[in-house]
């Protein structure tokens, strides 16, 4: 007899509601103990769609208020609860219709979406904890592209030569595929009163930081959500560094710097306007030289030094370098499509077919790496395994 499930429709996370699906045979028996209409009682006579107001139960507890729908999806019962959508209520409904013979369910994009396939369900698993518009369409158009370009791959006149090329470019676009779903952490390190604040802000998109000529105004690391081309960020500004007796400072400072050794990208910030280069470069040895991009600020100031004298002692500056001024919003653009350029989140992301989970990630790199001639025959398999058909 197949089993009667409960799976939760709603994004994970606290939300104003929750949703959770008891399907199959045993549904509104299940939901009959879970669930207890004002009038009358849950059965199924009452698979009408209509929605009944009631308290959600453990037993004699009451956990909550919510509403109950009874329905059919091909002849097989479905009761949607609705109740408020703490994580604590959805766990005891959970656990209380597992109690009374429900099995808990995560596929739920398949049952509830129809989906066709594992990837079209992981790019919906993924669509509803989308953080900005562009990470939501990439995985609209990857739910059709990524399924539809492997099928082609599989088809037995596929050229095996544009096969691997194939896969191995859509394998090399998954850590960008990452970084567009869960995003990444933007870390602006740099001397007291260099404009870190203010660039933050500016990138934020509001006052989120406070902005002052006094020396140690950011006393300890702010941080934000924000995006840069669409590509969900974690925005983080940390407190100028600079030598110091108050300890509570040096604590923040080390702090900036143990994020800045984790961020993605790290952006320093040196004050142009400024004497020396050599007095404003934040020289910390454990900084991988290749994650920073360095932004020379206040470019609406009279410069006090040039770029060559500071490539002259930092030759890794140059490859990296820019000049802004965050209080104009002068070089703002062109900063923009390096963070973008460093995160590898192009435009190619929006159009080309991608792996974008671990799953499809290790299924392809095990085919790649294991044989040297790779035969249509395996590729099927890859495909069908990925497909999860
Ligand atoms: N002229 C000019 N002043 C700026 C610019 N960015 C910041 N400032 C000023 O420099 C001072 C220090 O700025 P702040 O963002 O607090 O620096 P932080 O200590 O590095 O966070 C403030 O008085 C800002 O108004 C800029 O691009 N141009
Ligand atoms: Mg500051």
């Amino acid at each position: 007899m197949p089993q009667t499930t409960v799976s939760i429709l709603t994004p994970p996370g606290a939300g104003a509601i929750g949703v959770i699906r008891l399907q199959g045979v045993d549904a509104v028996r299940v939901a009959a103990r879970v669930f207890l209409p004002k009038t009358g009682s849950l059965s199924a006579v009452n698979e009408d769609g209509r929605l009944r107001f009631g308290r959600v139960v453990d037993g004699e507890e009451i956990l909550d208020e919510g509403i109950g729908c009874v329905s059919s999806s091909g002849g097989t019962p479905i009761v949607d609860l609705c109740v408020h959508g703490g994580t604590r209520v959805i766990e005891r409904v959970l656990s209380t219709a597992e109690k009374h013979g429900a099995t808990p369910c995560s596929l739920c994009a398949v049952e509830v979406w129809g989906a066709s396939s594992l990837i079209e369900q992981e790019a919906l698993d993924d669509l509803v904890a989308a953080k900005t518009s562009r990470t939501a369409r990439f995985l609209i158009r990857q739910r059709v592209l990524l399924p539809r370009t492997l099928r082609a791959l599989a088809t037995p006149d596929a050229p095996m030569d544009l096969v691997r090329n194939e896969l191995n470019r859509m394998l090399a676009g998954y850590s960008a595929a990452r970084r567009m779903i869960d995003g990444v952490t933007i870390v602006i390190v740099g001397p007291t009163n260099s404009g870190k604040s203010t660039l933050f802000n500016r990138l934020v998109g509001r006052p989120a930081a406070i902005v002052s000529d006094i020396e140690g105004t950011t006393r300890d690391w702010v941080t934000e959500n924000a995006e840069i081309d669409g590509v969900p960020v974690t925005l983080i500004d940390t407190a100028g560094q600079r030598a110091t007796d108050d300890l509570l400072e040096e604590l923040a400072i080390a702090g900036g710097a143990d994020i800045a050794r984790r961020a993605d990208v790290i952006i320093s910030m040196l004050d142009c306007s400024q004497s020396t280069p050599e007095s404003i470069f934040p020289g910390d040895a454990h900084l991988d030289v290749t994650r920073i991009l360095f932004v020379a600020s206040k470019s609406d100031l009279a410069p006090a030094w040039d770029i060559e004298e500071l490539v002259k002692h930092h030759p890794a500056v140059k490859r990296q370098f820019l000049r802004i001024s965050a209080a104009t919003g002068d070089g703002m653009d062109e900063l923009t499509a390096r963070l973008v350029h460093e995160i590898d989140c192009n435009s190619d992301l929006d159009h080309l077919p991608v792996f974008f989970t671990d799953r499809q990630a290790i299924g392809v790199e095990k085919i790649l790496n294991a044989v040297g001639n790779i035969e249509n025959r395996l590729v099927q398999g890859l495909v069908a395994e990925l497909l999860g058909v």
